[in-house]
């Protein structure tokens, strides 16, 4: 049983970003064999340096984590769109508007069992998304799916937006530990099913 997770760096106003925590605990206190890798919030990049790693390792799932500040609940992203529209700058001070992330189809949905996960699931910190933006997450998100349709493989991939773990000018936020439970549940959830 092969895992990959991947988290962000800091990006924008954001001095840490609370992926990168929440993978290295996810790796240290988990059983199986976890692999790790901390993406520089690029548009383009992420997404290939992703792909290449699920090349490399052919992993039987695929999660990737990214901040949503502001958001309230821990987020399971069941799209990526084939777009690149944000006001925000990446971490090499690129700006996109409106503009397509390849010439594939316009959405994936993840192959993870959405309904399962949220019949199984307290939904009290905890919600469905049907977006993940059209910043470097969705980005990121949509080259894996990409990689993974047009190549016929049997990697399960799905993508996790997390709160803020503390206070932060008033916006909403989750206590670490509250996500960290959540988010292996989440894993465990998704090993039970598939057996994998
Ligand atoms: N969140 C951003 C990119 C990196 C991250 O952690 C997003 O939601 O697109």
């Amino acid at each position: 049983m092969k895992i990959l997770l991947t988290g962000f760096k800091p990006f924008g106003k954001n001095s840490s970003n609370p992926t990168l925590k929440l993978i290295e605990e996810l790796k240290k206190r988990r059983k199986e064999n976890i692999d790790t890798l901390n993406l520089e919030v690029v548009y383009g990049l992420d997404g290939e340096k992703a792909v290449e790693r699920i090349r490399d390792t052919q992993p039987n799932l695929v999660l990737s984590f990214g901040l949503a500040g502001g958001r309230e609940a821990v987020c399971l992203e069941t799209r990526a769109v084939n777009s690149r529209d944000s006001h925000m700058r990446d971490n090499q001070g690129q700006i996109f508007t409106n503009e397509k992330i390849s010439d594939g189809p316009l959405f994936y949905e993840t192959n993870l069992n959405v309904e399962h996960l949220q019949k199984s699931i307290n939904l009290r910190n905890f919600m469905i998304s049907t977006s993940a933006g059209t910043y470097v997450c969705n980005d990121v998100y949509y080259q894996e799916l990409d990689y993974i349709y047009q190549n016929h493989l049997n990697i399960l991939c799905g993508f996790i937006h997390i709160p803020y773990i503390e206070s932060n000018n008033g916006m909403p936020f989750l206590e670490f530990e509250i996500v960290y439970q959540l988010v292996s549940t989440i894993i465990d959830l998704i090993l039970e099913e598939y057996d994998v």
